[in-house]
């Protein structure tokens, strides 16, 4: 699959069906993107607002028909995954081959929360007095979504699913970096026949457009995933405008820890995908390698080389592992992140350096000696840089894993399965029935599984008088 010719049909914003200009006219490249504005996330809100109100065609529909409409997406993401997966990459700068595996799992997703739509219910409740009560479970109205650019389909579709299976109404905001592919799947939602005003795409910045969609009265819950200094912002937004729900996936520290007893070939191995993975843009990366002593020397001087090896170039070649980093603040901070680590007396195995002057490529980078105080022990640094530092107990590496404001993942390679025991340890998964989601600064409320459907619904009760009670 070559970069040239990728066509990109869709640069507007998508509300009510239609692809429409933005209410200033104005047109940017689209990395540069968009210029929305609060007029924008009104038409928006309001399209949604009026696809989610009283005896709608989306109100109005069998529950049932709603998991065939989000089936029928999911198989036209199928058809079009190529397409799909080259603008992912054109866009992102990930492997095809990466883009490819994001959207398949993606697909997955859809079609587990398909099956959800029709299985939704409340309960029948033994209340006192000769009353009747039970309860429904209902759609909590219009969300927000704000997504970031590392994942750009899989994002949109881990929002998207458990809100539409739900039954609520979407204004979506991706990020600056990545509107293509949002776009496009958006017109794939049209074509399998969501009614208008259900979904909504609105490509633009966070403080105008992402603001203007979480300060919004109509919006009645705000999913937000991206760094936890934007999660505060959210939370303010909804303290002073209508106390809508939250939910928040933001950034982690986490940490993988490897026992002395791990196959240190195996062990490598997994440490490497943890933190190079998607180029260290990853939430969920493992960006603190806690080895055990024993091990540590061996360990360390083979991740270093298995770095070195790693394969760094044009994300359309095959066999490429590690693409560019996203823009140039991503890489700015990236290098600032590798000097301080020198300077606070890390030592350099590998790497360190930005690769050429054009596009964003960074060498994949390997720090030993490690300590917790370290900077680059501590800030998410969201780049192709693995951290190792060394351990001696069991206990002191669960108080120095845990000695973090982060809690969104941890991985322990070991073969005494009673340590595991001891971290009861999150992990990302590709299965979509596994819910993700942090702790502590890493935010709160969950993606995936049957948690994530659960954000999106509020819970009513109806107490009905009965004659007598039977
Ligand atoms: O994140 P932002 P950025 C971390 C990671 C990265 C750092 C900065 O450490 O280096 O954050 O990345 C929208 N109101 N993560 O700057 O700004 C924005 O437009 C409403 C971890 O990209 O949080 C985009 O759509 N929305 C993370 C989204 O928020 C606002 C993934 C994320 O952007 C807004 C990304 C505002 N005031 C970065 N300001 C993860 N959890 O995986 C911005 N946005």
């Amino acid at each position: 699959m070559g970069d040239k010719n990728i066509p990109i049909k869709y640069t507007q914003l998508f509300i009510d069906n239609e692809f429409v200009d933005a209410v200033s006219k104005k047109n940017f490249p689209y990395f540069q993107p968009f210029k929305r504005t609060k007029a924008d996330a009104e038409r928006a809100v309001a399209a949604a607002k009026s696809a989610f109100s009283r005896g709608s065609e989306w109100r109005s529909m069998d529950a049932s028909a709603r998991g065939k409409l989000i089936n029928k997406l999911a198989d036209l993401i199928q058809r079009d995954i190529e397409y799909l997966a080259a603008l992912e990459t054109l866009n992102n700068g990930k492997p095809y081959e990466d883009s490819i595996f994001d959207i398949q799992g993606s697909i997955d997703v859809f079609k587990y929360y398909a099956g959800y739509c029709d299985k939704i219910h409340g309960n029948t409740i033994p209340a006192d007095g000769n009353c009747f009560a039970l309860t429904r479970k209902e759609p909590i109205g219009v969300v927000g979504q704000i997504i970031p650019w590392n994942y750009p389909i899989a994002m949109l579709v881990w929002k998207w699913a458990p809100a539409l299976a739900a039954g609520c109404t979407i204004v979506m905001k991706p990020a600056e970096q990545t509107p293509l592919t949002a776009l496009a799947v958006a017109a794939l939602a049209r074509e399998a026949g969501f009614p208008k005003g259900v979904i909504n795409v609105l490509p633009g910045y966070g403080p105008t457009a992402g603001a203007a969609v979480c300060l919004h009265d109509d919006v009645r819950k705000v999913a937000f995933t991206g760094s936890t200094e934007i999660g505060h912002c959210i939370l303010e937004y909804s303290a002073k405008s209508n106390l809508k729900a939250v939910s928040l996936e933001l950034g982690g520290k986490s940490p993988l820890v490897i026992f002395d007893d791990a196959d240190v070939n195996e062990a490598v191995e997994i440490a490497h995908n943890a933190i190079f993975a998607n180029h260290g843009q990853n939430c969920c990366a493992g960006s603190r390698t806690f080895v055990q002593a024993g091990v540590y020397d061996e360990f360390v001087k083979r991740a270093s080389q298995k770095a070195r090896d790693r394969k760094v170039g044009n994300p359309f070649q095959p066999g490429t592992e590690q693409g560019p980093q996203i823009d140039q603040p991503s890489l700015d901070k990236i290098l600032r992140m590798i000097a301080s680590g020198k300077q606070e007396g890390a030592t350099l195995q590998a790497g360190g350096n930005r690769i050429g002057t054009e596009g964003y490529f960074v060498e994949p980078t390997v720090f030993s000696d490690v300590t917790d105080d370290m900077i680059i022990a501590k800030e998410e640094i969201f780049g192709p840089v693995q951290t190792i530092l060394k351990f001696e107990t069991l206990d002191e590496v669960i108080q120095r894993a845990n000695n973090t404001k982060y809690g969104l993942a941890a991985g322990v390679i070991t073969k005494k399965y009673q340590y595991c025991d001891c971290f009861c340890p999150s992990r990302r998964s590709r299965i979509s029935l596994t819910p993700f989601g942090g702790y502590k600064k890493s935010g709160f409320g969950k993606d995936l599984g049957e948690d994530a459907l659960k954000e999106y619904l509020q819970t009513k009760t109806i107490s009905i008088k009965v004659p007598m009670k039977n």
